[in-house]
Order: C-alpha cells, then sequence, then structure tokens
C-alpha cells in the first residue's frame, strides 16, 4: 500500500488547525492532527520541509516501522512540534489501516472494551453564580462530568473562563489563543495578571456553593492550569478534599516530577498531569512512582495512536488511567482518534470534551456521537472524520498566540 501523497492543511474555522492528509496509490486517505496551538506553521514546515519528502512513495502499512523511522532517524528527539509531526503521520496510517480492513480503528485495537467514553465538559463563570448556571446548563447538555473553572476577584481574566463567545460558539466557548488584535501590525499574546493567594482563598468557597447546589456525587474536576508551587498545590488539594473531586489537574509544572512527591504527601485529591508532555519519558516518575492518578497527554501531541497506545499501556501497569486532553485546539481528527483509544484500551479513566464551533465542523465532517454523558467514535470505517478540502480554504490561517501570565509585580508567570 504505497503512500501516493501527502499535503498539510492549514485552516482556520473560528480557530487554527493543521492537518495532515495522506493518499495512498489505491485512493484511501488517512488523516492526522498535527495542531499545536500557537506554533501551527512550525510543524506545517517540520512536516513540508523534513518529514513528508522521507515518506513520500513509502509503505502506508507499516506503521510501527514508520514511528521509529520518524522518531529516531530525526536524531533530535521529543519536543511539542517532533512529536506533533509524528502524531499527524501516525495517525493518518492508523486511519488508512482501518479503512483498508474497513472496520473503526478501535477494532484494530483490540475492541471495544465499554460501550462509550465518559467525557466531561467546561462550565465556568465570571463569578459563583454564572458558574452555577453553566453547570446547569452542562448538566441540561447531557454531560455527567463537569470541570470547574471561575474567575477571581480582584483578576480581570483567569485561564478557562470564556467572558465572551470568542469561539464562535456558544456563551461557554472558551478559545484562549487570541489572533492578532484588528489592525495591529503583528499578533502579540495577551497578558494576563495572576495572583496565586487570591485564587487559593477562593477556589475552596467556589466548589463549597457547587457541592451544596448540585450534591456530593457529580464528579468535579479542576485545571490549576500550572501555576501553582508544590506546596501550594499541596495547600489546594488539601482544601479541595471535603469536595470530593475526580481530579486536580495540572496543579503544578509537571516536568519537575519530583515535586508531585510533595504534592502526594499532603493530599489525596487525584492528580492529572501530561498535556502538554509528548512522550513516554517525561512521565517516567510520575508513573513509576504512582504521584499522578491520570495520565492527559493527547493523541495529536504524543507521537500519535501508537506513542499513545505505549504510554497508556505503560500507566496501567501503575493503577494509572486515561484522561486524555480534548479542548478545541484538539481537531476533529485527533478527538476521534482518542475515542478509539478511550472506547478500547482497560485503564480508560475519562475524556475530555469541548464542543468544536459550528464553523470548525463545516470543515471537519465528524460521525462520533455524545449521548447520555458518554462519546463513541462511531463505527464508520478508519477514524470516521473527513476534511472538506474545499471549505478548509475559506479560512485561511491566522497567527494567534495562548495568553501569558504576569504576577503583579510584571514577572512572567506559567499560564
Ligand atoms: C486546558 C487547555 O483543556 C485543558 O485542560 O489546559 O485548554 C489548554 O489551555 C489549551 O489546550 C492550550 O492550547
Ligand atoms: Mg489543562
Amino acid at each position: 500500500m504505497r503512500i501516493k501523497s501527502a499535503e498539510v492543511i492549514v485552516t482556520s474555522p473560528g480557530r487554527n488547525f493543521v492537518t495532515l492528509r495522506i493518499t495512498t496509490e489505491d485512493g484511501l486517505v488517512g488523516l492526522g492532527d498535527a495542531t499545536l496551538n500557537g506554533r501551527e506553521l512550525a510543524v506545517r514546515s517540520y512536516l513540508e520541509d523534513h518529514v513528508l519528502p522521507l515518506i513520500a512513495d513509502g509503505d502506508a502499512s507499516r506503521i510501527e516501522d514508520t514511528w521509529q523511522y520518524l522518531y529516531r532517524g530525526a536524531y533530535w528527539r521529543r519536543g511539542p512540534v517532533t512529536m506533533a509531526a509524528i502524531s499527524a503521520v501516525d495517525t493518518a496510517l492508523w486511519d488508512i489501516k482501518a479503512k483498508a480492513a474497513g472496520i473503526p480503528l478501535y477494532q484494530l485495537l483490540g475492541g471495544a472494551s465499554r460501550t462509550g467514553a465518559l467525557a466531561y465538559g467546561h462550565a465556568s463563570g465570571r463569578d459563583v453564580p454564572e458558574l452555577l448556571d453553566s453547570v446547569r446548563a452542562h448538566l441540561e447538555a447531557g454531560f455527567r462530568a463537569i470541570r470547574i473553572q471561575t474567575g477571581i476577584p480582584g483578576l480581570d481574566s483567569v485561564y478557562g473562563v470564556a467572558t465572551s463567545s470568542a469561539g464562535g460558539g456558544e456563551r461557554y466557548d472558551y478559545e484562549p489563543a487570541r489572533r492578532a488584535t484588528a489592525g495591529s501590525d503583528r499578533p502579540l499574546p495577551t497578558v494576563e495578571t495572576w495572583d496565586t493567594r487570591a485564587y487559593l482563598r477562593h477556589l475552596p468557597t467556589v466548589f463549597e456553593a457547587v457541592r451544596a447546589e448540585f450534591g456530593p456525587e457529580l464528579p468535579l474536576l479542576h485545571d490549576g492550569h500550572h501555576r501553582m508551587t508544590p506546596i501550594e498545590a499541596a495547600r489546594l488539594g488539601k482544601a479541595l478534599e471535603p469536595y470530593d473531586l475526580f481530579w486536580l489537574e495540572d496543579a503544578t509544572p509537571g516536568e519537575d516530577q519530583a515535586a508531585l512527591r510533595l504534592i502526594r504527601q499532603h493530599t489525596t485529591t487525584p492528580l492529572a498531569i501530561g498535556e502538554v508532555f509528548n512522550s513516554v519519558y517525561d512521565y517516567t516518575t510520575l508513573l513509576h512512582e504512582r504521584l499522578i492518578d491520570y495520565v492527559r497527554s493527547a493523541v495529536t501531541h504524543a507521537g500519535g495512536v501508537t506513542g499513545m497506545k505505549k504510554l497508556l499501556d505503560l500507566a496501567g501497569v501503575y493503577g494509572i488511567k486515561s484522561g486524555m486532553h480534548g479542548p478545541t485546539d484538539i481537531s476533529p481528527v485527533g478527538m476521534a482518534a482518542a475515542l478509539h483509544l478511550d472506547l478500547a484500551v482497560h485503564n480508560f479513566g475519562i475524556q475530555e470534551y469541548m464542543k468544536h464551533s459550528e464553523r470548525t465542523l463545516e470543515v471537519f465532517r465528524t460521525s462520533y456521537w455524545f449521548k447520555d454523558g458518554l462519546l463513541h467514535p462511531s463505527d464508520t470505517p478508519g477514524l470516521g472524520v473527513d476534511l472538506d478540502t474545499e471549505a478548509a480554504a475559506r479560512f485561511p490561517y491566522q497567527p494567534a498566540y495562548l495568553p501569558v501570565n504576569r504576577l503583579r509585580d510584571g514577572t512572567v508567570h506559567d499560564w
């Protein structure tokens, strides 16, 4: 099964996406998500200038060999750009292999281990009343697990809190990557101000209000988004124990893996880390010492279906479950790939699900579905996603950057 052509499609239906499209000589088309929010063009170049010439005329059926060739053959290993490129090639080849077999990808991964993947949605509010409305709206939309993000008194903007329907979708859509401000000669990241003490004082009161309104059963998640020191994270994990979270995510920058030992010593609140990780080596201490409970990487960033499967199989050895990243900057192609793994792996935990906008779904024709709180990839052969190249051409790339955080004194801080 020879690779006849491969092209990188950059499109921006509401937000930027990078998609690799591989076509075999017998006309099978495979898609791979190569979106790296805020650094999209770096991955396009890595693919177009350095990878596609190497796989041209290659054997599309040799997925593992192609992965190892691109990983080891580059000499310079790992990193978000390299692994997003490898992820896209890998995912596209799995899409092709499943289409050639006429079966949905999850059947190639061992078949279904569950009826559907429990999803969690993003509730947010600038204040508690608005947050409670958002939780109610997500329950009405069918979610059975919900992430809680809220404004902090004294701070103008906070990660995860929609202040407008920036993504072109519903009120609660949150698109952190901001395009160039109209008329500016070059796009610059917006600057947000952060105050950890205000955050640590406020958050327990928010969970108290949500539990009082919705009861003790509803699985609640929260994303700390990398901005606490280990002892601050330990303090928050402890303070949130009465509210029985499903997980506290990115409580501290995860690359300092040993820091999780300190947090683990102080709290039983489950921990999730890894959406910014791109290889199993980013996790080795975290997994071997059971310092986390959920692995957050996405298929798009962790080496594709091949890389993600290896990571999840290792995590499963230590009783650690999946919690794959699924905001709108994971494209519908990346989301579909996650859902096939979610259905098949034994150590599935939960799937993040931020609905893409109608504009995005004009370009990406999906077949996965969401019902009764569960996601399913569908039984369409392959990934079950098509990309409308004519529609894609209608949405040219627009430079966009994620915000940068600064403390009140101006010091750069983790966003
Ligand atoms: C967030 C992401 O969904 C999450 O857990 O951490 O929205 C993250 O901010 C974006 O993916 C950054 O591009
Ligand atoms: Mg996160």
